[in-house]
């Protein structure tokens, strides 16, 4: 038993991404290197969060507005530093791709030997935090290409197949650590004792089918009529049940595990809907279908959508494929 619990707890997160790449090549060392890195970002943040309470202005707003036109929180800010600082002089990652900013952060010392680009929403499900309940880091890693001169970061807007890497990080009763490199999702549980993030599941599927749809009801009238048939048909049937969060971290790691779908349709205020493109729905489409389950905007796989611009949004329906249909059923009605 003792050597079991030992095993367990050596099977750290740094080791599990040696063992999934299968190398010890340049590259795999610095895809491990730089899962380690986030995963320091993610400790820090976790720490915070369960301080925030006690900590003079750790909460509420700073008086700022980000590029979203959104106020910006406390945690918001301290998370996005977190980030930059855990990166520079990393000899990792060339850039950073930030909901909270504008323009993207280069970090020159960096290039030309970092080869990657890192894309980040820093605390997702702000509005959770001044209430001490669940919010996450939801992240992709993108291989450079080219050298972007001009700072542009057009080679950025391509498609979420150009990912190399996907995650988030879910701070909730215990902070989560969830990922990708392309060769299944795997769970790991910060033990704050040892500081490590320890395996807690392998290769996840996400069920075919699940009870729950999380999606904001509060929209039904901003809607396109064809969700509003989709939700009057969960209504009328019986097996179904909502949840929603206000996080879609937490929403998406329940249906990871438990099934059901996730909806954030586009209003008539904002016909993209809520969610970014680059750093929230494309990191999430890559973890949901690498767990066998499927992520549309509607009209297409959301790993297919190339934005426009790098803060660009898109409609999302994500999570077990039979529920996905579903929901793709009445969008594709005549
Ligand atoms: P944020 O990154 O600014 O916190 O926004 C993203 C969040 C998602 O986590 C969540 O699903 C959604 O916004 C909630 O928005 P709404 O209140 O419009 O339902
Ligand atoms: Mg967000």
């Amino acid at each position: 038993e003792e050597i079991l619990a030992l095993d367990r707890d050596c099977t750290t997160l740094s080791r599990h991404v040696l063992q999934q790449l299968q190398s010890f090549s340049a590259d795999a060392q610095d895809v491990s290197a730089l899962m380690n890195r986030i995963a320091l970002a993610g400790k820090l943040i976790a720490r915070r969060l369960s301080q925030a309470g006690l900590m003079a202005g750790a909460l509420g707003f700073t008086g700022e507005v980000n590029v979203q036109g959104e106020e910006v929180k406390q945690m918001d800010a301290y998370s996005n530093d977190v980030f930059i600082s855990v990166f520079k002089q990393s000899g990792l990652v060339c850039r950073l791709v930030s909901e909270e900013m504008d323009e993207i952060y280069h970090i020159p010392e960096n290039c030309p030997l970092g080869r990657y680009t890192l894309l980040y929403d820093p605390i997702d499900g702000s509005s959770n935090v001044d209430i001490n309940i669940n919010v996450g880091s939801v992240f992709a890693i993108r291989q450079q290409e080219g050298d972007d001169l001009d700072g542009s970061g057009q080679d950025l807007l391509q498609s979420g197949r150009k990912q190399i890497g996907a995650g988030y990080i879910l701070y909730g009763p215990s902070t989560m650590l969830i990922y990708s490199l392309g060769t299944g999702v795997h769970a790991f549980v910060l033990d704050p004792s040892l500081g490590e993030f320890v395996l807690a599941s392998e290769n996840i599927k996400i069920p075919k089918h699940g009870a729950v749809y999380s999606v904001n009801e509060g929209n039904f009238w901003q809607w396109d009529e064809p969700y509003r048939n989709y939700i009057r048909y969960m209504h009328r049937h019986e097996g179904y049940t909502a949840r929603y969060s206000g996080a879609m971290v937490g929403d998406l790691h329940r249906l990871l595990f438990q099934g059901g779908v996730f909806l954030y349709p586009g209003t008539q205020k904002n016909p993209e809907g809520k969610l970014r493109t680059l750093y929230e729905a494309a990191p999430m489409a890559y973890l949901v279908e690498q767990a066998g389950g499927l992520a549309s905007d509607g009209q297409q796989a959301i790993l297919d959508v190339i934005p426009d611009q790098i803060h660009a949004r898109t409609p999302v329906i994500i999570g077990s494929q039979a529920d996905v249909e579903l929901v793709q059923s009445f969008l594709s009605e005549p």
